[in-house]
């Protein structure tokens, strides 16, 4: 039978599947791919229903708004001209900062993001609001000081480590890491190893935990604090590693020395016996590696946690060994560096928020947007996102994109977002194009998944690289064909040695140099058409992207066994990528060698950020202001529990999911008595920002006085109402509900009320 090689695009596991097709081109049959060189054959239960995200509801043509609010289809060459023109108007006009770009890329497909980068170029914008800034910036922020830059990120062992703790993740569900349910049911089976899980809840990994730390919700940066705080005050740090590979540790010392544990304890709702325990444990052990996720990054002093969750195993000398937290290299990193405002870095111009990572925060997108200022967002173009269902406050990112002089979204389906825009594009579907994801993040071996398409294009739409180059070319930065350059390209992949094309290129932008800019999109239409794969004009990214990790690996890209050196290892390893459909590792470092990849010249770790152990000293005062509206808004919900059948807004027909159709309110059993409410009943639940109606999943799962929702859900569909699609969940968040530093929503806290439904 005829099986092709792809991913599954459902998380950032992007785990490598074999997809076999009816005659119809129905994804019948989907089976994990052993041969992709980090899954292995491993998948969930998700995987096996990806025909639902190919084959549900489609966009086919471009689509613009008409006064009357219906859409009316037009031409590629009528949507590219009129787009083109408000750009240029409103760049000319106002300035580019008054252009901006959302999304970027889900949970598989980055090279719309990565080629948008030549629209952005074109606008003069910097700003780029993506779902990472509402989840990982503060993560971003604190590696920046660390480990000197804020694209160093760490892989997380789980399986590989003797002590593993969860903390505000549920891997059962969620994975988050190389075939997490194995990893974590290993780690649970396996006498020698301790699994800790720090959750609100008995979640699907807390069930399986040795140790179960049920925390307040966000009240982790107290049980953290405690956890260091003992260390510290009883002498478990790892001292020669701190004194061999770290900086500062005298400095921030103090701050833990005089922590009333046992105060910090209680607010925590963690005993201080099972501190004491887990803290003992995560020193004696010989290796400890750290998951964490949202739990801990949309919650209460979300950026503090991401800086104590790292002390936790800077100062006990977990790090950078074996079956410890280690950096990673990356064929191109997911995200940039930002400096800080004060030393130049860009901030927006309304909320004069900063950039981490070179990327800016949904939550405060509808504040730039939504507002009289002169130097507001008037432009905005979404691919790959649905900011209406996704990001916080659904009504106001509503009113924000209705109210946008120019608004424009890319994407498969007719989103919700895609509703409120005047021009929606018809993207192809990630398995119709070449498509990869940057969520390589392994050490020691790395690798990298080039997917080639399965599954013809439907209707008219393009790939998202070829909308970008056709927008730029209408804005007048670029002509649409290069036919000399194309030409000396196909002499180049004869000759590669010779080196043609770069040369051709750097004469060709000598005498252009505004063509410099946009060097891929060039190489794109000459490079990349040369190529053997009619498909494959985006993997020109990849060749750039080869060449610039051999100059920089080269060892490490060797001991995969390949015989050459410099530039001809770089073409070695390109094509290595380009024709493993399975996927391919990419380079293989020691352990040692993971201590280069710190970007502090001294290769330490710098352990102050003054800051956070300000923040750290002002916990005690946070723990006292009691919240007025918690009142009247009685429970915490968590506003996007990961389930069976969630993918965040990828697949929009709700008959994909097995069970669980509407996603479920989890309450617990006191919770329902006093309401009196029955399991499965349709209640009303409010917040201060709006209101749903939502089906209850009565469980003992869930403490008292916390409620549990999924996201993902609410999707308008045809032939389905809100009782099969569910709820947005997003109409109880709000935007300005966020961490100080780093704008991330505490979804995981968000206070609302609930109602019985008065029949009507
Ligand atoms: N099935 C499924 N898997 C997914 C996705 C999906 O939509 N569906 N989305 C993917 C994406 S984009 C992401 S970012 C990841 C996220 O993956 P995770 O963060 O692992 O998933 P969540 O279910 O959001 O939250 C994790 C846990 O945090 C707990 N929690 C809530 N509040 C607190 C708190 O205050 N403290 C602590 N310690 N824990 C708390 C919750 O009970 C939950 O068990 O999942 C990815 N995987
Ligand atoms: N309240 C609450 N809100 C949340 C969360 C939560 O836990 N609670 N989780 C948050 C998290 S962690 C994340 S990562 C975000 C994700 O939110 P978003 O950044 O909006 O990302 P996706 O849900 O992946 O959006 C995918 C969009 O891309 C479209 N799409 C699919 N394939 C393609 C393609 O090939 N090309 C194009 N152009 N479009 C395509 C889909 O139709 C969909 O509209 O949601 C966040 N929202
Ligand atoms: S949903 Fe995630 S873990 Fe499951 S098969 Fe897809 S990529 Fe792998
Ligand atoms: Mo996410």
């Amino acid at each position: 039978m005829n099986q092709q090689a792809t991913a599954c695009i459902l998380c950032n596991q992007n785990c490598g599947i074999l997809i076999e097709q009816d005659e119809k081109g129905h994804y019948k049959k989907i089976i994990g791919d052993k041969e992709h060189p980090v899954s292995e054959g491993y998948i969930c239960q998700k995987a096996t229903r990806l025909d639902y995200y190919q084959h549900q509801k489609r966009l086919t043509s471009p689509l613009r708004r008409k006064a009357s609010g219906e859409y009316e289809e037009i031409s590629w060459d009528t949507a590219i001209k009129e787009i083109a023109e408000k750009l240029v108007q409103i760049r000319d006009t106002y300035g580019g900062h008054s252009i901006a770009y959302a999304g970027g890329g889900g949970q598989g497909n980055h090279f719309g993001g990565v080629y948008a980068s030549a629209l952005r170029t074109a606008c003069q914008t910097p700003y780029i609001y993506a779902a990472l800034a509402q989840e990982k910036t503060g993560n971003f922020w604190v590696n920046g000081f660390l480990f000197g830059r804020q694209n160093t990120n760490y892989c997380e062992p789980v399986a590989e480590a003797e002590y593993v703790m969860v903390l505000g993740a549920n891997p059962v569900q969620a994975h988050g890491f190389p075939q997490a349910r194995s990893a974590i049911n290993e780690v649970s089976r396996n006498p020698n190893k301790t699994l800790v899980v720090v959750d609100i809840r008995r979640s699907e990994t807390a069930k399986k935990a040795d140790i179960f730390l049920q925390v307040k919700p966000g009240k982790d940066a107290y049980l953290l604090a405690a956890l260091l705080a003992y260390i510290v005050q009883n002498g478990l740090e790892n001292q020669d590693f701190i004194a061999l590979r770290t900086l500062g540790y005298e400095k921030i010392k103090p701050h833990f020395a005089n922590i009333p544990i046992a105060d910090y304890a209680r607010i925590s709702g963690v005993s201080i016996d099972l501190i004491a325990q887990v803290a003992k444990g995560i020193s004696e052990a010989k290796t400890f590696a750290l998951r964490s996720d949202l739990g801990i990054e949309q919650s209460h002093n979300s950026t503090l946690n991401a800086y104590l969750a790292r002390l936790l195993f800077l100062i006990t000398g977990h790090f950078g060994r074996e079956g410890t937290n280690c950096l990673h290299t990356a064929l191109f990193p997911l995200v940039g560096h930002s400096k800080e405002p004060k030393k130049g870095g860009v901030t927006t111009m309304v909320t004069k928020m900063q950039g981490i990572g070179k990327l800016f925060p949904p939550n405060i997108l509808p504040l730039e947007i939504n507002t009289d200022h002169p130097d507001r967002i008037r432009a905005l173009i979404v691919d790959s996102a649905n900011p209406v269902t996704n990001y916080a406050n659904t009504q106001a990112q509503r009113r924000a994109i209705e109210k946008l002089e120019l608004s424009v979204v890319v994407d498969v389906a007719m989103t919700e977002t895609a509703r409120a825009a005047q021009y929606v594009l018809p993207a192809q579907s990630q398995f119709e194009k070449m498509e990869a994801t940057f969520f390589n993040l392994e050490f020691p071996d790395n690798f990298f998944h080039l997917r080639h398409p399965v599954s013809k294009p439907l209707g008219d739409s393009l790939d998202e690289p070829e909308i970008y180059h056709r927008l730029v070319t209408a804005m007048g930065e670029l002509p649409s064909s290069f036919p000399i350059l194309a030409q000396i390209a196909k002499l180049d992949r004869r000759f590669p040695k010779a080196k043609l094309l770069p040369l051709a290129l750097g004469i060709t932008t000598f005498f252009r140099p505004k063509w410099k800019q946009y060097q891929l999109l060039i190489l794109k239409e000459t490079l990349g058409k040369a190529l053997p794969y009619p498909h494959a004009k985006v993997a020109a990214f990849i060749w750039v992207a080869a060449h610039r990790y051999v100059q920089k690996y080269s060892k490490q890209v060797k001991r995969l066994g390949f015989k050459e050196s410099g530039y001809a290892l770089g073409e070695a390893l390109f094509k290595r990528i380009l024709h493993s459909k399975s996927g391919t590792l990419i380079s293989k470092h020691t352990y040692e060698e993971s201590w280069e990849l710190i970007r502090h010249k001294d290769k330490k770790v710098h352990l102050e950020i003054p800051l956070m152990l300000m923040w750290l000293d002002d916990l005690p005062a946070r723990a006292l202001a009691t919240e007025a509206h918690e009142k009247e808004f009685p429970f915490n919900l968590q506003a996007g529990e990961r389930r069976t059948y969630n993918a965040n807004a990828a697949i929009r027909n709700p008959e994909w999911r097995k069970n669980d159709m509407a996603g479920a309110l989890k309450i617990h059993p006191e919770d329902a008595k006093q309401y009196e409410i029955e399991n499965g009943e349709i209640i009303r639940c409010i917040s201060s920002t709006g209101s749903i109606n939502i089906k209850t999943w009565i469980t003992e799962d869930i403490p008292q006085g916390i409620l549990s929702m999924p996201h993902g859900y609410g999707f308008q569909y045809p032939g389905h109402s809100e009782e099969t699609t569910g709820a947005i969940v997003n109409l109880l968040t709000d935007h300005q509900e966020c961490d100080p530093l780093a704008k991330t929503p505490y979804h995981k806290n968000v206070r609302v009320k609930i109602e019985k439904l008065v029949p009507a």
